[in-house]
Parts: structure tokens; sequence; C-alpha cells
């Protein structure tokens, strides 16, 4: 069905209106001090949704005043942890009153298909909001029985003003990645979302407020990276910071971090996951859940399957089953019903993957399916398929976030796990069979920070997520998460009567 008509359609309207364009700054929405806005884009047209201030070094700096004003005074890391969850519950309460809005004002500015934002992710960042909930309470040190006569505490604090820095690919997610956790340890945030999608980070954090969040404790900033994100990233009264974007800025914000005042940085950055399918595995499940891997999302995710390697055994029959499905897969205006996909983010990742396509084509693969775009408005790309992919080829090994599945053929074992390794990525794996030994052996041989075996993005708020190698440091979600947001304090006093 790909290619159909509904991408040329005059485009649905949305079913929201966009209320909060301005920064959110110690509890208030305020213009940028230049007075500078920015147009956000529908990527579905390539046209204006709104305007939106646009923030830089000056905007960072007041929200940075504003963040360590309530980290200092407070109240909020001196509330208990009990008052603090009650905030954090009712602010998820609310969002799920504000679902179909939320998800609608989602999809428009991403681009992603409406049933994704309002079934999955709207309910999930509320899942993620109650597990932060829940840990805002249970966070606390230990007593050591250290080796002499000292009453020896660790305290676990939190760490102070946090400076987050989020992509456009799932705006309201890496907010609740990012955002939840800082809240349940007490931290105040500066958050700087990306220039693509601003619309959902600020509506959710007026919903914050709402839920009863003191003001400062959590400041929104639209703008661009080298201006605002640069500065959040380099301020010397921030005590961490948290980044989720490509490899390259991942190494800027590292140095900026270094240069200014050190401040302890975790990344979550690009990959170039290995899909691995052998040949007792189920073809057409196999099939099935590889289209997913790396369709999803228009093929916009960190951890995308992006290199499928299929046992030769089944090579052909796999590619052929692929095809079909691709063929299948419904590409359209993301806001009509049953759409599985919609247009990339914006033309400058459009004009990327048309430019990894035409390097497939150049470096010899077979180009299975696709390899245009869809319509001469938006972005939209056709499911593209390429077999007979070699290792060395730029579509093999470079990450192209984009609807582009590289299909290579392994013979045994310990080729693949050799493959599979030699990347400079290493965020995710996914393997495909029904031998528990093949199974064992790839859990411990794959270098990744994430494996699922006979499934793909399988995520929840408990389970850890994060890189080895360029795709990152650090982990986020689970308990993992916390540690990014304490100050561990020993306390050492003696003990009058060590005996007792
Ligand atoms: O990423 P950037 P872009 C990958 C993906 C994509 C490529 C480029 O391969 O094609 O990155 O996308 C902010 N100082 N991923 O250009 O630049 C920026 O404003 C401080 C993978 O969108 O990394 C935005 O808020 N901040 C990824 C954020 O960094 C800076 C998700 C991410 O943008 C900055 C997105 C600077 N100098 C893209 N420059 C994943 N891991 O999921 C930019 N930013």
């Amino acid at each position: 069905t790909f290619g159909t008509a509904a991408a040329l359609e005059e485009p649905i309207t949305p079913p929201v209106q966009v209320n909060y364009t301005k920064l959110l700054i110690n509890g208030q929405f305020v213009d940028s001090a230049s007075g500078k806005t920015f147009p956000t884009l529908d990527p579905r047209t390539g046209e204006v949704i709104a305007h939106v201030s646009e923030g830089d070094a000056e905007d960072i700096n007041r929200a940075v005043s504003a963040a360590r004003k309530a980290f200092d005074e407070g109240p909020w890391p001196k509330m208990t942890g009990y008052a603090r969850s009650r905030i954090l519950n009712r602010f998820a309460d609310l969002v799920e009153e504000h679902n179909d809005e939320l998800a609608a004002l989602e999809t428009w500015d991403n681009g992603k298909p409406y049933e994704q934002s309002a079934q999955s992710e709207i309910p999930t960042f509320c899942r993620l909001f109650r597990y932060y909930a829940g840990w805002a309470d249970k966070i606390h040190g230990l007593v050591v029985p250290a080796d002499s006569s000292h009453h020896v505490q660790v305290l676990h604090e939190p760490i102070g003003v946090a400076g987050q820095i989020i992509p456009w690919n799932f705006p309201l997610l890496m907010f609740a990645w990012k955002v939840g956790p800082a809240l349940a340890c007490g931290n105040t945030i500066v958050l700087k979302t990306a220039e693509q999608t601003p619309l959902t980070a600020l509506y959710a954090a007026k919903l914050l407020h709402e839920a009863g969040l003191p003001d400062g404790v959590l400041n929104v900033i639209s703008g661009y990276g080298p201006t605002a994100g640069a500065a959040l990233a380099s301020h010397m009264d921030v005590d961490k910071l948290a980044f989720t974007g490509s490899t390259e800025t991942g190494k800027i914000v590292l140095e900026l971090a270094a240069k200014s005042n050190l401040k302890p940085v975790t990344l979550e950055l690009g990959g170039k996951s290995p899909m691995i399918i052998f040949d007792d595995a189920d073809v057409d499940k196999a099939v099935e859940l590889a289209h997913f891997a790396l369709f999803f999302n228009q093929g916009q995710c960190c951890c995308a399957g992006s290199r499928t390697f299929v046992h030769e055994q089944v090579y052909d029959e796999f590619v052929e089953k692929a095809k079909a499905r691709a063929l299948r897969r419904v590409v359209g205006d993301p806001f009509k019903k049953g759409v599985e996909q919609g247009p990339q983010i914006d033309d400058e990742q459009f004009n990327k993957v048309m430019r990894y396509i035409r390097s497939g084509v150049g470096s010899g693969a077979t180009l299975v399916s696709g390899g245009d775009r869809i319509g001469n408005k938006g972005y939209y790309i056709q499911p593209t398929i390429f077999s007979n992919v070699k290792d060395e080829m730029e579509i093999a090994k470079d990450e192209i976030f984009g609807p582009v599945q590289s299909i290579l053929k392994f013979k045994d074992i310990d080729e693949v796990i050799r493959r599979a390794n030699a990347s400079h990525y290493g965020l995710a794996a996914g393997v495909f069979t029904s031998n528990i030994d093949k199974a064992n052996t790839l859990t411990r041989a794959l270098r990744a920070g994430t494996i699922w075996i006979n499934c793909f993005d399988v995520f929840d708020a408990a389970i850890p997520f994060g890189g080895y190698k360029m795709s990152g440091h650090g982990r986020e979600k689970g308990i993992d998460s916390l540690k990014n947001y304490l100050q561990i304090k020993a306390v050492v006093t003696p003990l009058k009567n060590p005996a007792w």
C-alpha cells in the first residue's frame, strides 16, 4: 500500500490547539530575552504550526538562576519524598486526562502515527512518572560497618540543578526519561527541547505545575543546539548534564561540560543495532519482528534494528517476505486511522535518508523495494529494503535514522558475533532463534546495552537503557537512572563507646 494517496490528500486538521509557545521560567510563560521566535513545522507539509519563543544563552542564564534558587531555597529538595511522589502521581493522572490533546500535539509536531501517540506513548509516559513517583520516598543512603570506631553514614542527596537536552524522535518519552528520575530525587531542572518538537514539553510542564510542582523546579527552554544547548552544557552553575541525541553532538556537550565545571554527563547516543535471525527461527515471525525493529517510528529510533543479519539457509525466503511486508506497510497522514508510517521529522533528516538510499544503490547493494519519496509535499519516504548489503558499505555502518532496512547474509554463529560487534556503536541487539544455547551465547557475546531475545523494542520503566562504546555513557530508566541524579556524601562520627 505504500505510496498510498493518503500522503497526498489534504492533511487532516489536528484536533488540538497550540496554547503554549513561550519559554517556561520560574513557573511563568515568558518571551525570550531577545524577543526572537522560530517556527515549528508540520512534517506532513513543511508548513508552520506555530512560532515559538527562541531561547538562547541569556534565557538559559535566567532559567538556571530560577532552578538554582528553587534548589537552594526549596521547598522541593527538602520536601518529603512522599510529598514529591504525590505531585508526580497527580501529574500522571492529569496527563491521562489530557491524553488525546497531548497525543494530537505530539503527532502534529513530530509526524508519528496518532494511534502510536495516543495508545502507546502517552500511557508509557504516565507509567514512567508513576514508576518514579514510586521511587521518590524510597531513595535513601545506608549505614556502613566501617573498620574503625566510627559511625559511618552514606547519605544520598539530590545533585542540584540538572541540565537536560532532548531530541525530537520521542519528545514526550524523552521528557519522561529525563525529568522523572531527576524530580523523584529532589533536583531542579532546566530542560532544552529539540528545535523540531518544542510543543508537547511546554504542555506537559504546564500540567506538572497544575499538579503542584513549585515554581522554578522545572524550566523549559525551546531553542537551538549551538546557542541554547551549548549554553546549558557549558553553564558553570549546572551540576549535572543529561543528553540524548547524535554521537557527534554528544562529543561536543561532553567537551563543553569538561571545559566548564566538569559536571558529570550521561549520554544516550546513536546506534547501528544488529538484528540476528537464525535458520531455526520461524521465518514469518522473524520477518515481522525485523520489520518492526527497523521501521517503527519512521525508522527514527536510536536502537533501530538497522543491520538485519539473516542466516544463508533462509536468506532468500526472508528477503522475499520482507519485501512483501514492506509493500504492505501503510504510509500516510499520521492522523489517519490504520497508518503505520508518517513523514520523517524534517527536510534535513529527509535529505539525509535519501542520500543514504543513493549511497546504497551506488555501493552495489540490491534495492529490493522502495527507494523514493512519496508525494511532493512533506517528508514521506517509501519503506526501503536493500539486500546483499556488505559490512563495509556506508548503509551498513552509519546510523541512517530512516525507513531503510539493510539485510546482510551470514553463515555461522562465530562469524555473526564478530560482525555484529564490529561497530563503534553498542546500543542494542536482537536475536531470533529457537535454540536456547545460541541465545545464551549471543546474550553474553554481544557488546550492547540491551539484548532482545525473540522480541524487539520491549521497554519498561524498570528496565535500564543505555549504550556500550560510542552509544553513550550511563543508563536511563530503572533503578540505575537514579544514580545519575544523586550525590553521595559520607559522614563519619567518632563513637564514644565503640564496644556498644
Ligand atoms: O541531532 P542532535 P539531530 C541522530 C540521528 C540523526 C542525527 C542528527 O542519526 O539523524 O542524530 O539529528 C541539541 N550543544 N539522533 O541533528 O544535533 C539539539 O538542539 C548542545 C539520534 O537532530 O544531536 C537537540 O536538542 N546541544 C538520537 C539535541 O541536541 C546541541 C535522537 C539532539 O540534536 C548542540 C536524535 C550543541 N552544540 C538524533 N547541537 C537518539 N540517540 O535517539 C545540537 N544540540
